[in-house]
């Protein structure tokens, strides 16, 4: 059995939808945050960089980092099929992508939601955050730009790049400004957002910035 620690809004997300596609039997233990801040000393052993999700394997091995966890979910339950075929230039393709996403847009996301963190001048504050958006939208304007007239991100098919999307749409600082700038995310997002297994997760982890395009 899967353990996987998660809490709203986060990218537990996307494990969760491996996990869900592949219809796995795994349990979620939610994780208490205060002010978005992981608040919660048994976590903390389990995660130390104290942050949201983890996941533990049936033999107890702990995993960190959401991009490793559902690669490795991804690998262990094929039945899932969120992945292209192994080897092939639309696998290196999602790849390619999900390295996009997490450095240039989850990670520019983290310096906006915890500014602080990211400058030791007590008034940088808000030019942590200016610069972070400025990067966030030159990094989806380049996934706009990169997405044909499909109905799917990558390859002509559900992955795992379809999920972080929708995710990271969703946690953009103005998604209706980025949604309706960008009709090419707008019809991913829709999609996933209509997926039977990974659609509903969008309203478990009250992220309900797609339900406008359902
Ligand atoms: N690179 C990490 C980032 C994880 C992360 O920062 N998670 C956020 C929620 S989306 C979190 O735990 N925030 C609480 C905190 O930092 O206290 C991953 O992909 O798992």
């Amino acid at each position: 059995m899967y353990t996987l620690f998660w809490s709203t809004r986060t990218a537990a997300i996307a494990p969760d939808a491996v996990l869900s596609e592949a219809n796995a039997d795994f349990v979620r233990k939610e994780v208490k945050r205060t002010a978005g801040r992981v608040d919660d000393p048994e976590f903390e052993k389990i995660s130390p960089m104290k942050q949201i999700p983890a996941l533990q394997l049936p033999d107890g091995t702990v995993l960190c980092e959401s991009l490793a966890i559902s690669l490795a979910l991804a690998e262990r339950l094929p039945e899932a099929d969120i992945l292209p075929p192994p080897g092939s230039n639309e696998r290196a393709v999602v790849y390619r992508w999900l390295m996009h996403m997490i450095c240039n847009i989850y990670e520019v996301d983290l310096r906006h939601s915890y500014a602080d963190r990211y400058t030791t001048d007590p008034d940088g504050v808000a030019g942590v955050r200016a610069a972070a958006e400025e990067r966030w939208d030159r990094a989806f304007k380049i996934i706009e730009d990169a997405i044909d007239g499909g109905a799917w991100f990558v390859g002509g098919r559900f992955s795992l790049a379809d999920v972080y999307l929708a995710a990271t749409v969703c946690w953009h600082y103005d998604t209706p400004a980025l949604l309706e700038r960008s009709p090419n995310i707008a019809r991913v997002c829709g999609n996933v957002r209509k997926r039977d297994k990974t659609g509903p997760l969008f309203a478990l982890y009250k992220m309900n910035e797609l339900d406008g395009l359902v």
